[in-house]
């Protein structure tokens, strides 16, 4: 008999609930769930299609084990299970905890995330636990951190309703957050203004009434330029910069260096057009700033996600409805992840390693001796690959990411994975480009088969309920993660029946946090739904946060922060002429893994391309579509030319979305720089300097295993 089951969108942050119809085996049908509130009901074409990533032919649906250079062999759970936990053992016997590392994803639900986040931190004793989220909003949350006192943005998609302009900087958020933007649009359609800052004309820039093409990089003097003006003009809030911040006479002091023409020449747009922003923001009554990896993915990301949240602050746009700073959340769960603490200088409850107390708050929630963490941050997602390549590093245990596609450095991730003495990789999907440096390779159940819950943009964390089960062997990652824990001798503190018992420990250890989510439980998310945190409130309204204009700082104030522009060093050059950004498409999801398998989707954004304006590539000599080779000082891609006229001159785009899997040495990554925020160590994605030159492509054939079927597999 077919049911409707209610769970959730698995892509990005907006968190869209979906309701699917399944007879247990199949699901028949998927539509958003017109009570979430994410969405109403509404979903883009890949929430749409998501029954169609679920039981397809590139499944992963058995473990496999390989010795070094002999193949896959498949083998039951069982057999999987006592090999890796037999091999982490022998490495940390040899080499220590501080040689295993894990690799973790925003992909995971948050009762995975706090398991493997404790095994690695509490169980084995080492801080190599970082996750994707360093290459994704690791600047966003240190940014948030250092001006508010704590990460999570501070507004709800509510304000939306209540706001009358919007500013989008470094974010594309009609193609990456489709249904968020889309009530945005709502809006401007019945008059709010809005403002995007992003070097090419995107969607979201078509939907503006001030597009500002700013060269990549310049975003800091952009807001520091903004700030300048609004305080010109008188638009500041005084009482709240004198009631509710500090540092306002440091930021006051660098404006004068931030006039109009200045600022300008640095991002390289128009006066008239960075007035009429600013005319925007001025004759707001409400506004909200939306930004996401444009930002981030800079050595500046943490310093501009300061700014943005100055801009808020210094106006009193903050802390009432239809105002705030709101970072977007990329993957689906990276907020759960981050209260979950699975980053590298992270403990649970948005506890920090360095931080003695914080330590000795886990040790005792977790029945641990004083001084059993380790008290030193572990190595972030680049070093971690580096370590392992340098032979530091010599078992890595990856979860639901793709580090081989993704990760900046490229050449040194792929040294570090066939450096390693053991690799797990923990995938639903076959093949990826990292499944094939496993040692070990076990397969996940996605987030249609398990329960569990995932926090979206807004702090709202749904429940996911299994819809269908998992194809073959199949299982949840947290299952896997306590299986070996278990085998490995880490019975107490890693036996819990089932995700909702996860869930209810992590929930506790957030007690009396900014993060507070302790009353939350399975069952309550069940009955009542989708809630926000802080839950408890504690008096606090939980879809706004900071409305009492109090900030978990020492001296209860927002910090007004004084961050100055620096030129980047990936500044064009005669051998390297244009500078290369990268990003996302509105039909794939990152490494294609999943979306790779909906011929719709497949049909709207086909194949890669590097997208260059025509005059820049008459001076070049190139062609449309000719196969070009894209050369940075870092590495080269080879890719296929795609002339557009709505990319800055001087400015040239790569999609994310294909990497070795479509054809050798295709993925972006291969010439990406490896700087790096000093602060938040997140990898600067969007800017490096290349020069393009003609060259040849050849399409690969992806690795195959062999075939399993799980009742033939090795017991
Ligand atoms: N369709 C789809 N949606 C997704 C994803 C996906 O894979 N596919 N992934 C999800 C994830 S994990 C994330 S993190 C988000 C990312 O969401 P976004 O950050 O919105 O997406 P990106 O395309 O990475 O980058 C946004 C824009 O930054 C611009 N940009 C580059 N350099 C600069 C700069 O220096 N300054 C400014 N102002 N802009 C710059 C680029 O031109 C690009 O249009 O999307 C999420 N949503
Ligand atoms: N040049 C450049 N590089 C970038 C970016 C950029 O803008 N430019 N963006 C960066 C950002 S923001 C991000 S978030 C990363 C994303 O990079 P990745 O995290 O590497 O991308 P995905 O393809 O989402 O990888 C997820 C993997 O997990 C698998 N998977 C899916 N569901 C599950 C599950 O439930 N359990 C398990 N165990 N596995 C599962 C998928 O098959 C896939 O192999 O890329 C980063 N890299
Ligand atoms: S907007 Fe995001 S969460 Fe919603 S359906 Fe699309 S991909 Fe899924
Ligand atoms: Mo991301």
């Amino acid at each position: 008999m077919s049911r409707e089951i209610k769970t959730l969108c698995p892509y990005c942050g907006v968190g869209c609930g979906l309701l699917a119809t399944s007879d247990g085996a199949r699901i028949s049908k998927v539509r958003g769930d017109p009570k979430h509130p994410a969405n109403f009901g509404k979903l883009c074409p890949k929430g749409a299609s998501v029954a169609q990533t679920v039981d397809v032919a590139t499944r992963l649906r058995s473990a496999f084990v390989r010795e070094r250079e002999t193949e896959f062999t498949p083998v039951s759970p069982s057999i999987a299970i006592r090999h890796a936990a037999q091999r982490l053992n022998q490495v940390i016997q040899t080499h220590g905890p501080e040689s295993v590392a894990f690799y973790l994803s925003g992909q995971m639900t948050t009762e995975a995330q706090y398991l493997a986040g404790k095994f690695a931190k509490a169980c084995l004793r080492t801080n190599h636990c970082d996750s994707n989220s360093r290459l994704c909003m690791s600047s966003a949350a240190a940014g948030m951190n250092l001006s508010l006192g704590s990460d999570g943005p501070p507004v709800c998609y509510d304000d939306i309703n209540h706001a009358d302009a919007f500013f989008f900087i470094g974010s594309n958020a009609a193609e990456c957050h489709p249904v968020t933007f889309a009530r945005v649009k709502e809006r401007l359609d019945r008059g709010a203004k809005c403002v995007v800052a992003d070097p090419r004309k995107t969607a979201t820039a078509q939907a503006a009434h001030v597009h500002l093409a700013v060269r990549p990089g310049t975003d800091l003097a952009l807001l520091n330029g903004l700030l300048h003006l609004l305080r010109k003009w008188d638009k500041l809030d005084a009482t709240y910069i004198a009631n509710h911040t500090d540092g306002w006479s440091q930021l006051e002091r660098i404006l004068p260096d931030y006039s109009p023409p200045r600022v300008a020449l640095i991002c390289g747009i128009e006066e008239a057009d960075l007035l009429a922003a600013a005319q925007v923001l001025a004759g707001a009554k409400r506004f909200m700033t939306f930004w996401t990896m444009g930002v981030n993915q800079s050595v500046l990301g943490t310093f501009t996600s300061s700014a943005i949240i100055n801009l808020h602050l210094a106006t009193g746009q903050i802390g009432k409805p239809g105002a705030g700073p709101f970072s977007l959340t990329g993957q689906p769960n990276a907020m759960g992840g981050r209260d979950a603490g699975y980053m590298s200088h992270q403990l649970p409850g948005q506890r920090f390693i360095a931080d003695p107390q914080h330590r000795a708050q886990m040790e005792t929630f977790w029945n641990l001796p004083p001084n059993h963490l380790q008290p030193h941050p572990g190595y972030d997602a680049v070093r971690l690959f580096d370590a392992a390549a340098a032979g530091e590093i010599k078992a890595i245990w990856i979860i639901g990411t793709n580090p081989a596609a993704s990760l900046p450095n490229l050449k040194s991730v792929r040294a570090g994975l066939e450096a390693a003495e053991l690799v797990i990789v923990q995938d639903a999907y076959n093949p990826t480009e990292t499944n094939r440096f496993a040692h070990v390779l076990l397969p996940a159940a996605i987030n249609l088969e398990q329960s569990g819950t995932f926090c979206n943009s807004e702090r709202r964390v749904t429940l996911m309920e299994p819809v269908v089960a998992p194809p073959g062997d199949a299982r949840p990652d947290w299952w896997w993660v306590q299986q070996i824990a278990q085998e490995m001798g880490y019975g107490r503190g890693m036996s819990f029946a089932n995700a909702a018992a996860i869930f209810d420990e992590f929930a506790r250890s957030t007690a009396g946090r900014p993060n507070d989510q302790s009353a939350l439980h399975h069952k309550l998310l069940r009955e009542r739904g989708p809630q926000q945190w802080p839950y408890p409130a504690m008096g606090q309204s939980q879809s706004r946060r900071y409305e009492d204009g109090r900030f978990p700082t020492p001296t209860g104030k927002a910090r007004l922060l004084a961050r100055e522009h620096v030129e980047l060093d990936d500044r064009p050059t005669r051998a390297f002429p244009l500078i290369l950004t990268t990003g996302r498409l509105l039909n794939q999801w990152h490494t294609r893994t999943k979306t790779g398998n909906v011929p719709l989707l497949n049909k709207l954004d086909p194949a890669p391309y590097l997208q260059m304006h025509p005059q820049d590539a008459g001076e070049l000599g190139l062609h449309d579509r000719q196969h070009v080779a894209v050369a940075s000082r870092f590495g080269e891609a080879t890719t296929f030319l795609k002339l557009d006229d709505s990319i800055t001159p001087g400015v040239c785009f790569m999609p994310i979305h294909w990497n070795d899997l479509w054809a050798q040495g295709a993925s972006p990554n291969e010439a990406a720089s490896n700087l790096r925020d000093p602060i938040s160590k997140q990898p600067a994605l969007k800017a490096v300097a290349v020069r393009v030159t003609p060259a040849n492509m050849t399409p690969t054939t992806p690795p195959q295993l062999p075939a399993a079927t799980h009742a033939g597999a090795l017991r």
